[in-house]
C-alpha cells in the first residue's frame, strides 16, 4: 500500500452518507490509498458519529486509516485532499422559528453555510483539493464556495452523476441494453428540475443516441421530464429522498476525476463555466467533463447541440443566474 489521502464528509450523520463513507475505505474507490476520514456534523448530532465509527471499525476495512469526527469544519478541512459537501439544510425544516419552505430562503441559508465552509477550504484544504457538493441547492451552494475559498488551484464541481446514473437506466431500458453500453451521458445545466439530460449526443453501444432513439416525442414527454423529476418520484415511493444512489454517484464522481477519462467517453458533473458553451462565466454548471493522463479536468469541448438543445440548456442557465441573483448578498 502506497499514500494516503484524506477525506472530509459533511452531513456525516445523514442517510446519504451511511451508505457512502463505507464505499471510500472499501479499497475500491481510492484503489491502494490509505484514507483517513474527517467526518462533521452539526453540534446537535456529532455525537452520533461515535457510532458510526464504531461501526466503520468492525466492518474491516484494510486501507481505512485514521478517522476522525467533529463539529469544527475548520479543523476537520486541514490538508484535506477531497470533500465531500453532503450537509445542508432541507427544505420543510424550522430553522430559526421559521418554516423553510422557499428556495430563496433555502439557498441562503444554505449559502451562509458553504460561505465559511468555503473560507476554509480555501485556507487549509491542500492547494489541489477536489471539492463535490451534494448538499442542495448543490450547484449554487457549490459557487458560493468557490468564491469564498478564493482558491483557484482547488477544484469546485457540484453533483449531477446521480441525474447521468437515472438517464443512462432509463435509456438502457428504452433500447434493450445494459447500462454499461451508455456512453456519454451529459447532463447539462442545473441539478435541479430544469437540467437537460442529453439524449442526442449519448452513445449507445458505440453510436449517437439521435440516430438510435430518433424519436423526438419520447425525448420531450418521457425521457427528459423522467430524469428531471426522478428524484421527487423516489420520495413519493420510498417515503424519503435518494440516498443509496445519490452516494453510488458521488462515489462515481470521485472515480472519475481519479482515473483518466476512456476516449468517446465523459463524466457529468457541474463545475465553474469559463464560457464554454456560451454559459455565463463563473455559474457552476452541468458540463461533459474527462480527466486527463496527467489528473486534470477538463471541459470537452467538441459537443454539437441543437437547436432543441440549446433551448432546453437556457432553461437551466436562466434558472442558475437567478439563484446567483438571489445569493449575490453573500458575495462579498
Ligand atoms: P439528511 O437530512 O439525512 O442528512 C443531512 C445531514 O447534514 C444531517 O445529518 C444534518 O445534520 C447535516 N448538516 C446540516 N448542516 C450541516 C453543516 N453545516 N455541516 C455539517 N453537517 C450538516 O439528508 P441526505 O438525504 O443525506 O441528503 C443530503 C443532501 O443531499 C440534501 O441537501 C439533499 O437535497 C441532497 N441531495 C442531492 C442530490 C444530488 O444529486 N446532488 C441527490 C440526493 C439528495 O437529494
Amino acid at each position: 500500500m502506497s499514500k494516503s489521502i484524506k477525506v472530509v464528509v459533511t452531513g456525516a450523520a445523514g442517510q446519504i452518507a451511511y451508505s457512502l463513507i463505507p464505499r471510500l475505505v472499501d479499497g475500491k474507490t481510492f484503489g491502494d490509498k490509505i484514507v483517513n476520514l474527517a467526518l462533521v456534523e452539526i453540534p446537535q448530532v456529532v455525537d452520533k458519529l461515535e457510532g458510526l465509527v464504531m461501526e466503520l471499525e468492525d466492518s474491516y476495512f484494510p486501507n481505512m486509516g485514521e478517522v476522525t469526527y467533529t463539529d469544527n469544519f475548520e479543523e476537520a478541512s486541514k490538508d484535506a485532499d477531497w470533500f465531500l459537501l453532503v450537509g445542508s439544510i432541507p427544505r420543510g425544516i424550522v430553522y430559526n422559528g421559521k418554516k423553510i419552505e422557499e428556495r430563496s430562503d433555502l439557498l441562503s441559508i444554505n449559502g451562509g453555510i458553504f460561505v465559511d465552509q468555503g473560507i476554509a477550504i480555501g485556507r487549509y484544504g491542500k492547494k489541489n483539493a477536489k471539492i463535490l457538493v451534494v448538499g442542495n441547492p448543490a450547484n449554487t451552494n457549490a459557487f458560493i464556495g468557490k468564491h469564498a475559498a478564493n482558491n483557484d488551484s482547488q477544484l469546485w464541481m457540484a453533483m449531477t452523476m446521480l441525474d447521468a446514473n437515472r438517464a443512462k437506466s432509463i435509456l438502457a431500458k428504452k433500447t434493450n441494453n445494459n447500462v454499461s453500453d451508455i456512453k456519454n451521458m451529459i447532463i447539462w445545466g442545473n441539478h435541479s428540475p430544469t437540467m437537460y439530460p442529453d439524449s442526442e449526443n449519448v452513445q449507445i453501444l458505440g453510436e449517437l443516441g439521435s440516430l438510435v432513439i430518433n424519436d423526438i416525442n419520447w425525448v420531450e414527454s418521457d425521457f427528459i421530464p423522467k430524469v428531471q423529476q426522478r428524484g421527487k418520484a423516489v420520495i413519493d415511493a420510498r417515503g424519503a429522498s435518494s440516498a443509496t444512489s445519490a452516494a453510488k454517484a458521488a462515489i462515481d464522481t470521485v472515480i472519475a476525476c481519479e482515473n483518466p477519462t476512456d476516449p468517446g467517453d465523459c463524466f457529468s458533473a457541474a463545475i465553474a463555466s469559463d464560457g464554454s458553451y456560451n454559459v455565463p462565466k463563473g455559474i457552476i454548471c452541468g458540463y461533459p467533463l474527462m480527466t486527463l493522463e496527467d489528473g486534470s479536468i477538463e471541459i470537452k469541448r467538441d459537443i454539437s447541440l441543437s437547436e432543441f438543445a440549446k433551448n432546453k440548456f437556457q432553461i437551466s442557465i436562466d434558472e442558475l443566474l437567478s439563484e446567483r441573483e438571489a445569493v449575490k448578498h453573500l458575495m462579498q
